[in-house]
């Protein structure tokens, strides 16, 4: 099983979200963060970034609950969809060919239940849209312009990190206890991430991060969430320690989390080395020291297997960051 060859891994490109009332997730995902549609059904959404040439970052679809359906990986060549049934069918894993024609916006799909209990989608073929980048008539809102990461809560951070260190991802930052592994960053593109995972009750999905151009966007949202009289800043604006990025993190009207993101590192140099933080190191989550709300340790949204229905989530066996946390948390 390990001398499988796992698929070759280009980016973290989609999230498929499951929302209650389209409607109302349009003005937070469309009006308020300022991601285009691509294309539009009665019971979906497709939007991207308008730095983005392929046709989704997101789809919203309406359903009976909020959650996470699916997380989409684009792969270098249709040959890696194969090796991605292979590499998860030779872990037990159940596994699904949707050919070209199935899925709006992407062409064949090979979908996965992985050991972590996440549905994961892996595709080559993407539709082309135009890239929107220079039409500054067109930008709104917090002007995102592409997905940048996804963050995981699983109740076993180690584990998480193996299976995606076999999948071939880098590791950039980690926090840590001198014998648990708490959290870790860990990449395919060359910057800090495109799946973190964070230890706590899962699977479940934390956060969809997504990549401003400047601070001033994260700021001006901010400004405009306050200024319309909306709740839904959870954390931020800040300056993590982990990624060194200018962060806020708000929440759509199903309580699925965005983080709003600017300006993390390269991650490509051969020699690259992880940054290590102790889990005792009050800067690690807020670089000015700031605590960090209780809600964004305990919230996070369900997830689906590739039947629709909701996964069941399992407690971490050790004690979690927000127990020996500096954050003054625990
Ligand atoms: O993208 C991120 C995060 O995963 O959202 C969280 C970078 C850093 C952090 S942390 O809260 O650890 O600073
Ligand atoms: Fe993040």
């Amino acid at each position: 099983m390990d001398d499988l060859q796992p698929p070759d891994i280009v980016r973290l490109v989609y999230v498929e979200l499951s929302v209650t009332d389209l409607e109302r997730a349009r003005e937070f995902w469309v009006d308020l963060l300022g991601l285009h549609v691509s294309e539009e059904s009665s019971s979906s959404i497709w939007l991207r970034g308008y730095s983005e040439a392929i046709h989704h970052n997101v789809i919203l679809t309406e359903g009976e609950v909020a959650a996470c359906s699916s997380i989409g990986y684009r792969v270098r060549s249709e040959a890696d969809l194969d090796l991605a049934l292979a590499w998860f069918g030779a872990r037990g894993c159940r596994t699904a060919d949707l050919p070209a024609g199935t899925r709006i916006g992407a062409g064949r799909t090979v979908r996965v239940e992985d050991p972590l209990g996440f549905t994961i989608d892996f595709v080559f073929e993407m539709d082309r849209v135009e890239r929107l980048l220079r039409r500054w008539d067109l930008y709104r809102g917090a002007e995102i312009a592409r997905i940048d990461h996804v963050n995981l809560v699983v109740p076993d951070a180690q584990a998480a990190h193996d299976q995606y260190a076999a999948l071939g991802f880098g590791l950039a930052e980690t926090i840590e206890g001198p014998d648990h592994l708490y959290a870790a960053w860990m990449f395919r593109k060359p910057t800090v991430h495109d799946v973190a995972f964070t230890e706590g009750e899962g699977p479940r999905l934390h956060h969809i991060g997504f990549d401003v151009g400047e601070r001033s966007n994260i700021l001006d949202l901010a400004d405009t969430i306050a200024a319309k009289n909306l709740t839904c800043i959870e954390r931020g604006p800040g300056r993590h320690g982990v990624s060194a990025a200018f962060y806020l993190y708000v929440r759509d009207p199903d309580e699925h989390r965005a983080e709003v993101y600017t300006t993390d590192y390269f991650t490509g140099d051969p020699d690259f080395e992880p940054l290590r933080w102790d889990v005792n190191d009050p800067r690690r989550r807020d670089f000015w020291g700031g605590q960090v709300v209780p809600s964004f340790y305990t919230d996070a949204s369900p997830v689906l297997d590739l039947d629709g229905d909701e996964v069941k989530t399992a407690e971490p066996e050790h004690a979690g960051e927000t127990v020996v946390g500096a954050d003054g948390l625990g």
